[in-house]
């Protein structure tokens, strides 16, 4: 089981679409293990988006982030965050695939509804900056028997 940070970006909340996006996520049988909304301080972001801090897009990329409020997820689940990529689609809806969140329902070259940690070590490290003690939840969907084959797959 992975747990990987996912957002909702402000231009998924102003749009209201976070319903469409998070049930796409419940209905691939991803758990929410966390969940809330949040407007994210310039500090925040900074330490998230460090690794693109040199880009030209950067000063955008944070403008962007503080226009509104995001939902902040922890999505739990088999290959969690390989899934979720997935499910995100390429990075942005006019190259995105039908089929994917950002294919179907974006097609900015700058907003793109979505973010979804990249690796195990940037879910580490993005659950750590986005969630404090306590705000991730360990508990069993009513519905896990029949998402996985429990003896098969969870051992
Ligand atoms: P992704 O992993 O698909 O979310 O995309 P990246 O990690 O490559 O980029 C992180 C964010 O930077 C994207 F969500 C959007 C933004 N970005 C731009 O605004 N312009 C670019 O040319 C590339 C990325």
């Amino acid at each position: 089981m992975e747990t990987t940070l996912v957002l909702v970006k402000p231009d998924g909340v102003m749009r209201g679409l976070v319903g469409e996006i998070v049930g796409r996520f419940e209905q691939k049988g991803l758990q929410i293990a966390g969940m809330k909304l949040a407007r994210l301080s310039k500090d925040l972001l900074e330490r998230h988006y460090a690794d693109h801090k040199a880009k030209s897009f950067f000063a955008g990329l944070v403008a962007f982030m503080q226009s509104g409020p995001v939902v902040v997820l922890a999505l739990r689940g088999l290959n969690a965050i390989t899934v979720v990529r997935g499910m995100m689609g390429k990075t942005f809806g006019k190259d995105a695939a039908p089929g994917t969140i950002r294919g179907d329902l974006a097609i900015s070259s700058s907003f793109n509804l979505v973010h979804g940690s990249d690796s195990p070590e940037a879910a580490a490290k993005e659950l750590g900056l986005f969630f404090g003690p306590g705000e991730v939840l360990d508990y069993t969907l009513g519905n896990r028997d029949w998402i996985y084959d429990v003896a098969a797959e969870l051992k």
